[in-house]
């Protein structure tokens, strides 16, 4: 025998966890079809590959991955059989589904890495997988983050005490993706900045030569993506990748491969290309269609003949000589278990479900109405109910009941109002932080100022706040486009990089999604990252990554992962279309889970990253472009002072109108509300400083009940970020109960700012056009006293 006993245990061991995770999948799409589940997509027909990966990946060791890897899950035991279906049912549970608490789909996986309290476990004794997300090669720049990490940690000696998150850098992150897939852009963004940053990334692909219905030729040059990128392979004199390819159903050479990417990419520190071909899908991409409608008779008849479990069990049979009985003996055990679990993981869903469907309609059955009676039997012959089914019955029946005042009527009261409560926390809970480190809770230390305080360029403000944090905080770091050697473009890091090292502060490639990838993997991993984007303008590249991945990172997970980021940029006019933008709708309205700071100056701005590094929330902090050289007074406490989230700063008290505004915004109307004062009429002007959160003690509705009126401006397009203002003024605290005028919101216009001083004039909100707008409010209620202007 060519194997030894040990050695063939480990085979038999590896061929029943593909056999139980092959009946998962079968057994999923099932489970759809009965309508228990509402969608199914599964791992069958990648389960080998993904066995032999799960022998190279060790504790303390990183994944970001797609929706195809619960064998591989299964393999490091991160993810149990019963869990896998729980994600399935969407069980609501973190006990039950500890990836999403029934919040994602089935095949998304992650591990918890954050203990109750909301703190990072000892991330070296655990096998970490980050959060995964549906839209494809989304999971690569967070990937790029993770492994740079590991770079970090190797080489930055003042960083060797932080055992908990790292030994030495040896964590590989390992990535897999569809073939398909690897034609998106930050598929091919992410892999340049590995190759460039010499990182221990280790990307899977899996081809199994379709995209849904769509072959490999429509995807890929020369229709392989090895060798399209052949081009990176390193050589003896260039740094690159090591690009490897292997069969997906060649178990012994998967393993060889494994363990050679995997002695390259953790030891050398090299980027490795791990190319899966001829792989399949056999029961066809998810339970939306059948792959019978778009392969071939000759392209199934292959995929049937080249299933990795079926030749597998060849090979087991043929070269190992196991005999076909135990092969089937142990086929049939692992089918057994997987059927097994499934009833487990149904019963634990339905529990709670039945639970209160039962205390409904015991309530429902004493009342004494017939329509009432007949809600009740409804709700206990619905099929496969879920809890919307009880709250649905519970109401109706509550409405049905609205005349009469009786024990049940109270009784279905008091079990809506906890349903409410639950399920609050089960589908909204943890969008933000709500652990002690929230940025909400953070200490706020007022600026101090004294005789000794020095007036200077903004942009100095900002660099000793930065100085001030890199000092305090190894983990601290920073990056983006010329960022490293001359301390970005407006010279807010001048000098650091010289003082703190090129693994402190450093200089990227321009490619705004993975500079917020990057970010995204150091700061899950226990960095405090800045990563800059240098104009708000190019925040769309990266928006995506915002939106998808970072914004509801921890929503998604259930608290179950977070990563504190700032993103600094700049924005706000300056000038011409794409240095003058202000698209700050588009930005509250995609990026709920990061919080949006707008800082009217550099002093407020180094507030806000003061309070964001002490937090372990996300946020944009967005600084006015025309700010960098206008003087401002240094506070002594520069590294210490914070400022409050969601606290506006009345920058003009007046009696008349309030004006809610914000960043840039703050000049303008300050200008305009000087002059007003000469024709009378008197501002209070308000500096929201930060959109989300806005204005949490409702300083704002003070305002408005004193003068009656209100204006909101912004250098947004119309019904952009002052409509956002408005709801939350006139709808969230009130305000229209107080106003004595029809509230005004003043923007930008439409287009894009056209370039030059008459450009921005004429583009943007002015001085001239805020005075004649808060003027017209005044002389609707005092014509007499304020005469037509023309
Ligand atoms: C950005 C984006 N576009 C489209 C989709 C819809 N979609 C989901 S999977 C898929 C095909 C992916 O194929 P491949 O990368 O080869 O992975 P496979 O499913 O074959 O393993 C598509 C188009 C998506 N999820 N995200
Ligand atoms: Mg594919």
């Amino acid at each position: 025998m060519k194997f030894s006993r040990a050695k063939v245990k480990e085979i038999l061991a590896d061929f029943r966890l593909a056999v139980e995770s092959r009946e998962a999948s079968l057994i999923g799409r099932k489970e759809v079809f009965m309508g228990k589940a509402k969608f199914g997509i599964f791992g069958d027909g990648k389960e080998i590959a993904q066995i032999a990966m799960s022998k190279v990946f060790r504790i303390g060791d990183f994944r970001a991955g797609y929706y195809r890897d619960q064998t591989f899950m299964f393999a490091i035991k991160e993810l149990t059989m019963e869990q896998y279906f729980a994600q399935l049912y969407a069980h609501p549970d973190v006990e039950a589904d500890p990836a999403s608490a029934g919040r994602q789909m089935n095949g998304h996986y992650a591990t918890r890495m954050l203990d109750d309290q909301g703190k990072l476990k000892t991330l070296t004794e655990l096998k970490n997988s980050s959060g995964d997300i549906s839209p494809t090669a989304a999971q690569m720049p967070r990937l790029l983050g993770m492994a740079y990490a590991s770079k970090l940690f190797r080489q930055n000696p003042s960083l060797k005490n932080f055992t908990n998150l790292s030994i030495n850098g040896n964590e590989i992150a390992f990535g897999t993706i569809g073939n398909a897939s690897t034609s998106e852009g930050m598929f091919f963004e992410a892999i340049n900045a590995a190759g460039v940053l010499q990182v221990p990334m280790m990307i899977s692909i899996w081809d199994d030569d379709y995209g849904i219905s769509v072959p490999q030729e429509y995807h890929t040059t020369k229709s392989s993506i090895s060798k399209a990128l052949a081009g990176f392979q390193r050589t003896d004199s260039e740094k690159g990748f090591e690009i490897l390819t292997v069969k997906g159903w060649d178990y012994q050479g998967l393993i060889d491969t494994y363990l050679k990417a995997e002695k390259i990419c953790r030891e050398e520190h090299v980027p490795v290309m791990v190319h899966v071909e001829e792989m399949t899908q056999p029961q066809g991409h998810s339970t939306s269609g059948s792959h019978e409608r778009y392969k071939s008779k000759e392209r199934l008849a292959w995929e049937a003949e080249h299933d990795c479990i079926r030749k597998l069990r060849e090979w087991i049979i043929n070269e190992v000589l196991v005999l076909p009985e135990e092969v089937d003996a142990i086929e049939k055990e692992a089918r057994q278990a997987a059927r097994q679990a499934r009833e487990n993981a149904w019963k634990s869903f339905m529990k709670d479900i039945k639970n209160d469907q039962r205390i409904i309609s015991e309530i429902l059955q004493r009342t004494d109405d017939e329509e009432v009676l007949k809600v009740r039997q409804e709700l206990i012959k619905t099929i496969n109910s879920v809890h919307l089914d009880n709250v649905k019955a519970a109401k109706k029946a509550l409405r049905l009941l609205r005349n009469k005042d009786t024990e049940e009527r109270s009784q279905l009261i008091s079990w809506l109002t906890n349903a409410a409560m639950i399920n609050q926390q089960r589908y909204s809970s943890h969008l933000y932080s709500e652990s002690d480190e929230s940025a909400l809770k953070v200490e706020i230390v007022p600026p101090a100022y004294s005789d000794n305080s020095t007036i200077v360029d903004g942009r100095e403000v900002l660099r000793a706040c930065f100085d001030a944090a890199l000092q305090r905080d190894p983990l601290i770091i920073a990056f983006g486009e010329d960022v490293g050697k001359i301390g970005d473009v407006n010279q807010g890091f001048a000098g650091l990089q010289e003082k703190y090292g090129e693994l402190r502060v450093t200089d990227t490639g321009i490619r705004e999604c993975t500079i917020v990838g990057q970010g995204i993997g150091a700061a899950l991993r226990g960095f405090r990252p800045i990563a800059e984007i240098q104009y708000l303008d190019y925040f769309i590249y990266a928006l995506q990554t915002l939106s998808d991945d970072l914004a509801c990172l921890h929503y998604r997970t259930k608290g179950g992962q977070k990563a504190p980021l700032i993103i600094r940029t700049r924005g706000h006019r300056l000038e011409g279309v794409w240095h003058a933008g202000s698209p700050i709708g588009m930005i509250l309205h995609s990026l709920r889970g990061i919080y949006i700071l707008v800082p009217r100056n550099m002093t407020q701005a180094a507030g806000f990253y003061n309070t964001m590094f002490r937090s372990d929330d996300p946020a944009v902090i967005i600084e006015c472009l025309n700010g960098y050289r206008m003087k401002e007074q240094k506070p002594d406490n520069i590294g210490e002072f914070t400022i409050p989230l969601g606290v506006p700063d009345i920058i003009r008290t007046g009696t008349d109108v309030t004006v809610v505004t914000y960043g840039a915004m703050c000049r303008i109307v300050m200008e305009a509300a000087e002059e007003l004062e000469k024709a009378g009429i008197s501002c209070e002007v308000i500096d929201v400083q930060t959109l989300l959160p806005f204005d949490i003690h409702h300083v704002i509705l003070d305002s408005v009940k004193k003068t009656n009126r209100v204006v909101f401006a912004d250098e947004d397009v119309p019904g952009g970020a002052t409509a956002f203002m408005l709801q939350k003024v006139l709808e969230e605290q009130h305000a229209y109960q107080y106003l004595d005028a029809e509230p005004v919101t003043i923007t930008g216009k439409e287009h894009r700012p056209a370039y030059a001083s008459d450009g921005d004039y004429f583009s943007k909100p002015n001085p001239e056009e805020m005075y004649e707008k808060i003027y017209a409010i005044m002389r609707e209620v005092d014509p007499e006293h304020y005469p037509s202007l023309y």
